[in-house]
């Protein structure tokens, strides 16, 4: 890096509670205990109003989490988006591939070892579990890998597919997606709802509405929606515009 070639300029936007795009150029190394060989990049968190905390991580050669990652009360969820990684819980292991991925819940510890020589790319995600009232249901280890998970036609239009990466059991407060338009396919409407996404782009270009503001987006940006922002989008360019999201699910709003 070094000197700027031209005048510092950004596309973040930061409205803290509201929504965020942070794109990769912005973003900053983080030191958490724990990950060795890793550059680790914090996204949402909730000093930007989230409930949960999103990172991006570069897992170098000899990269990896073997002191365990999550806590008591807390469920994490993480994404192989490039290379290979082993993950393991419960003593169970498992090689996760591009579009891999493993969540435990909480009372689960997560490990993670880069498994090349070259540099493999996660989305990690963490958020405080919130039981049934009852207890009657708790959620389990889930792993899978999206090119093995059928996606269905969202809200009935050929252009736009929806995966749900895990089960629509109420055990479960939330649920990770990807959503992939073919460029021109757009959301059926604009959507205001109770629960909030932190959102990794995966491929593509899009223009996304967020409070009413339309913004350019493409792959390798982030975005933190809030609870009750507008949004939507329209895909643009040559690839479909995908991108996996976290969306709390299967809990009342509490008073
Ligand atoms: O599931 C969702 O709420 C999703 N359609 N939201 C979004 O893509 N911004
Ligand atoms: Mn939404």
């Amino acid at each position: 890096m070094g000197y700027p070639r031209d005048l510092l300029s950004s596309r973040s936007i930061i409205k803290r509670g509201n929504f965020a795009l942070i794109p990769p150029e912005g973003q900053v190394k983080n030191v958490v205990p724990g990950f060795e060989n890793c550059d680790l990049t914090i996204l949402a968190s909730p000093r930007l109003g989230a409930k949960f905390v999103d990172y991006v991580i570069t897992m170098h050669e000899g990269g990896k989490n073997l002191q365990g990652y999550g806590e008591p009360g807390v469920e994490t969820f993480v994404y192989c988006m490039e290379g290979q990684v082993k993950a393991s819980a419960n003593d169970e292991a498992f090689h996760l591939t591009q579009g891999g991925y493993l969540y435990c819940p909480s009372g689960v510890t997560m490990y993670l070892e880069n498994a090349q020589t070259a540099d493999t790319k996660l989305f990690l995600y963490k958020q405080k579990y919130t039981p049934l009232p009852d207890n009657s249901r708790t959620p389990w280890v889930v792993s899978g890998n999206v090119n093995e998970i059928a996606a269905i036609d969202y809200d009935d239009m050929a252009n736009v597919k929806l995966q749900d990466l895990l089960p629509t059991d109420l055990a479960f407060d939330m649920n990770f997606h990807i959503l992939a338009f073919e460029p021109g396919g757009c959301h059926p409407f604009v959507e205001t709802h109770y629960q909030e996404h932190g959102a990794i782009m995966l491929s593509g270009e899009g223009v996304y509405n967020l409070d009413n503001e339309w913004i350019p987006i493409k792959k390798g940006d982030y975005l933190y929606m809030g609870p009750y922002v507008p949004q939507a989008t329209y895909a643009v360019g040559r690839e479909p515009f995908a991108y996996l999201y976290s969306k709390d699910c299967n809990r009342d709003a509490s008073l």
